[in-house]
């Protein structure tokens, strides 16, 4: 296989998110967004891992992308910090903020990168939460506020966006299991915060749309490929649960099927939050759909978990020993089966891998990181993207999840998913093996060269 067999117009990229890589948390008058304050919350993040400096992108971000020049990305996804613009959410515009990303994008295209802009990820603006956060309606009209700025200050440049990334992630994550920022949990928040997301995610696009109508508008969403741990039948209802919750949930209103109410009992009381003239506003025409897949998943029925009562069986409990170090096993074709799952939607957009990548215990040896297992999580994931690709599938872009080693949410720093190791008490950047790898892939003869 060799990088020409995904033809000239196929997208490479490398994709990041602002609280992840930034720091400067308080610097040129950003506000504080609920992951500032969840990851002062003892015990909420390993170790006591905070995000206070991160990467210190912030400082960095010339240095970064000149290197991902130096490794032949073309294609860099980025996410705005909403409270460097809005340090309260709403109201007073910091142009400190807005100058910041100017410098990142007009960084990108001097070095000839394209930049592709997430507009929420994850980090909403505290005050915001203060008022019920994504479980206030009101929400609508805040994030509206927030993105036309965004359009304003950037459209000129920017020419793809994606509104969201993964909602079920930072809803469920963070409004039912209480594990993510704002750290709240049960059904009385997660509802009324899926269909407010939904409602935001379409209200976004439509004013990237209305603004610049050649603008590619996307949304991305996480996909977790399920089998049951037995054909036994309250594991296969176990597992259509959790399909509605972890996969349909989000993607199925987005291409005008609704919501999956039928499959979990809990979710016909979305119905409270729906109001009338909403299902109009749940459904759009995306220009592609970003897909974020990392790992096969096995489910098993469970008592344990309310409402989808389904939970997750982990590797080890399943004799699987070839795992990454979040513990996901390695298993290439989830990506495939992923991708023919998305394609056999009716009216799916083209689908972008935005994101999928492997941590890994990367220890650097006399100043090199040779992480030969990431490379080959890589390449295998790579190779199943374009076997479907070969059978008709409509992907048209990979993104690596990451550029440099990051803030990996709850689980701190521990988790290297980068292609470039960080020390981060000096911010050194080493390139790994894997980075070499990419970037010798990326590069312009390498459209004969083997996949090495
Ligand atoms: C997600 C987020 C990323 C994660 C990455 C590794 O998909 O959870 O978009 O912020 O860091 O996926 O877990």
């Amino acid at each position: 296989m060799n990088r020409d067999s995904f033809g000239k117009d196929f997208v490479w990229g490398v994709s990041t998110a602002a609280y992840q890589i930034e720091g400067a948390y308080d610097v040129d008058g950003k506000g504080l967004s609920i992951w500032d304050v969840f990851s002062k919350k003892k015990g909420k993040i390993r170790n006591g891992h905070h995000a206070e400096l991160a990467c210190d992108f912030y400082n960095r971000y010339e240095e970064d992308i000149r290197l991902m020049k130096q490794l032949n990305i073309p294609h860099f996804r980025f996410s705005i910090a909403w409270t460097r613009i809005l340090p309260k959410g709403v109201g007073e515009v910091n142009q400190e903020g807005i100058n910041f990303y100017n410098r990142v994008i007009d960084q990108c295209l001097q070095q000839g990168i394209t930049p592709w802009l997430t507009l929420y990820h994850w980090d909403l603006p505290q005050a915001l939460e203060d008022k019920g956060g994504w479980t206030n309606r009101s929400i609508l009209d805040w994030f509206e506020e927030y993105v036309r700025i965004c359009i304003d200050a950037f459209g000129d440049r920017v020419q793809y966006w994606m509104v969201m990334n993964e909602p079920v992630a930072f809803v469920g994550a963070g409004y039912f299991f209480g594990k993510h920022a704002p750290g709240r949990w049960g059904l009385r928040y997660f509802l009324p915060a899926v269909h407010h997301a939904t409602l935001c995610m379409v209200r976004g696009a439509k004013l990237i749309k209305e603004r610049y109508p050649r603008a590619l508008v996307g949304t991305t969403f996480s996909h977790s490929v399920l089998e049951p741990i037995s054909l036994k039948t309250r594991h296969i209802n176990a597992l259509r649960r959790a399909d509605a919750i972890m996969n349909r949930l989000f993607l199925e209103p987005i291409l005008g099927m609704g919501y999956p109410i039928d499959a979990v009992k809990a979710l016909k009381n979305l119905k409270k939050y729906i109001l009338p003239g909403d299902e109009d506003h749940i459904s759009f025409d995306f220009d592609f759909i970003g897909l974020q897949t990392y790992t096969r998943e096995v489910v098993q029925f469970s008592m344990l978990m309310p409402y989808v009562w389904a939970n997750i069986v982990e590797p080890r409990r399943r004799g699987v020993k070839h795992t990454t170090a979040m513990d996901w096993e390695i298993y290439p074709p989830s990506i495939y089966e992923a991708l023919k799952r998305f394609q056999s939607y009716p009216n799916m957009p083209p689908i972008i891998i935005t994101e999928n990548g492997a941590a890994f215990k990367d220890e650097v040896v006399n100043d090199q990181v040779v992480d030969a297992e990431r490379t080959k999580y890589l390449q295998d994931h790579i190779e199943q993207v374009l076997r479907a690709k070969e059978e008709g599938v409509d992907v048209r872009g990979y993104f690596v999840w990451t550029f440099t080693d990051n803030f990996e949410w709850a689980e701190g720093y521990h988790p290297r998913f980068g292609l470039v190791h960080v020390d981060f008490e000096t911010q050194k950047r080493i390139v790994k093996g894997s980075g070499k790898w990419y970037g010798e892939w990326l590069s312009r003869d390498s459209l004969s060269s083997q996949m090495v």
